[in-house]
């Protein structure tokens, strides 16, 4: 299963991936599988994707079952990448209310492996600290706001996600202990320095690192950088996106593709994948 909140990169490792499994331009871990019935839709992003635009968003309302069928031909294993390309920010509402639709319940219950996701373009968990907070409340003397209101909508994702995946745990979900792939989505974006994905989760994410070392939900973990666009893009309503010349200029598309992390391949996204279905010794 697939799991991370809204604008986390999973609807653009979607394109990158079926690029990549449908085009066959290089050699990958796993091959696309069979696929039946409608697949418009990440026809239409992988489009977008090879054409050096940013996918459209999901429109408001309308749920894109997204599922990836791949092949390990060696052995003829099967596996299915599934999620609900749910718009509406989905998680982060749950997180507030408690509630989430029904099927992502089922999901949860049939998942044995999971893909989460983390964007490195996401600044705001940077920057607050409790002391900030107790700044601002010494200069605001009067205090506007009721103090007693909270919105959870501006917790700290960190801590959204933590309680997410906690909840998973428990009724009705009750997920089976699984291994968890993190995705740290726009690696591009990560400056040279910083080339470790593990050290970059502990520096910015260390209570979620810690909950994903720990947890016993989780049966292993691997943390991955990806980058599925290759940098910085925009949508086609909008023009051609900073680097949509550079990456253009790469030939096959699916080279634009990077991934860094443990036993991988230069751009095979479908490493993380393999790894999720207890298929890397097989290779
Ligand atoms: N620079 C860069 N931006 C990315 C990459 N992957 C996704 N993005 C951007 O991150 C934003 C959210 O991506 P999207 O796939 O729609 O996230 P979703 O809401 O989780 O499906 C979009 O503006 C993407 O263009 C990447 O590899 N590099
Ligand atoms: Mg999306």
């Amino acid at each position: 299963m697939v799991f991370g909140i809204q604008e986390s990169g999973k609807t653009t490792f979607a394109a990158a991936l079926w690029h990549l499994v449908d085009s066959e331009e290089i050699p990958t871990a796993l091959i696309k599988g069979k696929h039946f019935g409608d697949f418009t839709y990440l026809q239409e992003i992988s489009g977008s994707w090879a054409e050096g635009y940013e996918v459209e968003r999901t429109k408001l309302q309308q749920v894109e079952n997204i599922r990836v069928n791949l092949l390990h031909a060696a052995s003829g294993d099967e596996m299915t990448l599934q999620f609900d390309d749910m718009s509406g920010e989905t998680l982060e509402q749950a997180f507030a209310t408690r509630y989430c639709p029904e099927k992502f319940v089922e999901l949860v219950k049939n998942a044995e492996g999971m893909l989460l996701f983390l964007s490195a373009n996401r600044r705001n968990d940077d920057s607050v600290t409790i002391l900030d907070a107790f700044d601002a409340e010494e200069e605001a003397a009067q205090p506007a706001v009721d103090p007693n209101h909270w919105e959870p909508a501006k917790a700290p994702l960190q801590v959204q996600l933590v309680d997410l995946l906690q909840c998973l745990q428990r009724p009705p979900f009750e997920a089976k202990p699984m291994k968890v792939a993190l995705v740290v989505s726009a690696w591009d974006l990560v400056p040279d320095g910083d080339t470790n994905p593990e050290k970059w989760l502990n520096d910015r994410y260390p209570l979620l690192a810690q909950y994903l070392a720990n947890s016993e939900g989780i049966l292993n973990l691997r943390i991955y950088g990806v980058s599925a666009q290759g940098g910085r893009l925009s949508k086609k309503k909008d023009g051609p996106g900073p680097d949509r010349e550079n990456l253009l200029a790469i030939v096959p598309a699916s080279k634009r593709i990077r991934i860094v992390g443990p036993e991988i391949t230069e751009h095979d996204i479908t490493r993380p994948l393999l790894w999720l279905a207890g298929l890397e010794s097989a290779i």
